[in-house]
């Protein structure tokens, strides 16, 4: 057990099972009243970019607009350290843990699913670049995501699926470059099939599992685990609202050698952004990083 170890920690046959599976949960990090109080509040600050990272494009439907609001709303900056969250994690990727990207996931009434992928590299999407990259050597890739529910998602609401056991095989190329069209539904604007190394193959959904959850509930999975969601079938009119946030060793280089990012038909500037250390300290310098407000001052960047 780590020196890390606290009430929030993981068993040991909780660690073995998220080797073998690749996901782990639900787990509670709020009360459904908590989460109420936490989301009213934050909610109302999503609709104002001023100072968020990325800012909003024109498209209603631009995944950027949504990323990162963390580093500039309080309630989400407080909540990537949340401890029952933050000790999880220390539990699977030691002691020094790094936020590299959050990101809302809405489903209305009526939308569809999300198409099952993987997320080693993080290239695929962003032009052959890799927004991630581990240690040489390393065994590992892709980012450990919390997958927190900010509404109760029944299984007519467009609930996360995964397929246990698959994090050891990539069944996508994401050194090929995927084409981006507003209209494609699959995922966001991408046809996730089209990375596919062997064409023919399709996931065996006999297999996945689908998370019916109460607000306030997270899930963790690697983001190689095969993962998507169900449509939104609209028996019930209220949309569920996923928040992920993407976690790393700080080892891990984020976004390396790069000012820009270009995802979803839109490039933006790093210039703002930074990864923050929720667990640990960064022994390695080498990603841009911002402090955090529960520690004190408020996010600025670190020099
Ligand atoms: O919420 C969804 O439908 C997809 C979420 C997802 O793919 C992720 O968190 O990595
Ligand atoms: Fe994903």
């Amino acid at each position: 057990m780590m020196d890390t170890d606290n009430e929030w920690s993981l068993s040991l046959e909780q660690v073995e099972f998220f080797k073998k599976e690749g996901y782990l949960g639900p787990f509670r990090a709020y009360s459904e009243k908590e989460v109420d109080v936490f989301w009213k509040s934050a909610r109302l600050k999503t609709f104002d970019y001023s100072k968020s990272v990325f800012g909003k494009s024109d498209s209603a439907k631009d995944p950027i607009s949504s990323y990162d609001r963390h580093l500039d709303i309080d309630e989400l900056a407080e909540h990537v350290c949340h401890p029952a969250i933050v000790a999880k994690l220390q539990s699977l990727l030691g002691r020094d843990v790094s936020c590299w990207r959050t990101e809302f996931f809405p489903k209305y009434p009526g939308d569809k699913g999300t198409d099952w992928h993987q997320g080693d590299t993080f290239a695929g999407l962003n032009g052959g670049k890799d927004a991630l990259r581990w240690p040489k050597g390393g065994t590992d890739g892709g980012t450990i995501t919390v997958w927190t529910a900010l509404t109760d998602v029944t299984l007519d609401m467009g609930p996360m699926g995964i397929i246990p056991g698959t994090q050891n095989t990539r069944y996508y190329d994401e050194t090929k470059p995927a084409t981006y069209g507003e209209d494609k539904q699959g995922f966001y604007g991408y046809d996730y099939s089209e990375l596919q190394v062997d064409p023919n193959w399709r996931p065996d959904e006999s297999k996945a599992i689908y998370f019916t959850m109460k607000k306030g509930e997270f899930i963790i999975f690697w983001s190689t685990l095969l993962h998507g969601s169900l449509p939104h079938t609209g028996q019930t009119s209220t949309p569920r609202l996923g928040y992920a946030s993407r976690y790393v060793p700080t080892s891990v280089r984020v976004y390396p050698d790069a000012d820009t990012l270009t995802e979803f038909g839109r490039t933006v500037s790093l210039d703002q952004y930074g990864t923050v250390i929720v667990g640990g300290e960064d022994r390695f310098f080498h990603n841009r990083v911002r402090t955090h407000t529960t520690r004190g001052t408020p996010l600025k960047r670190l020099p």
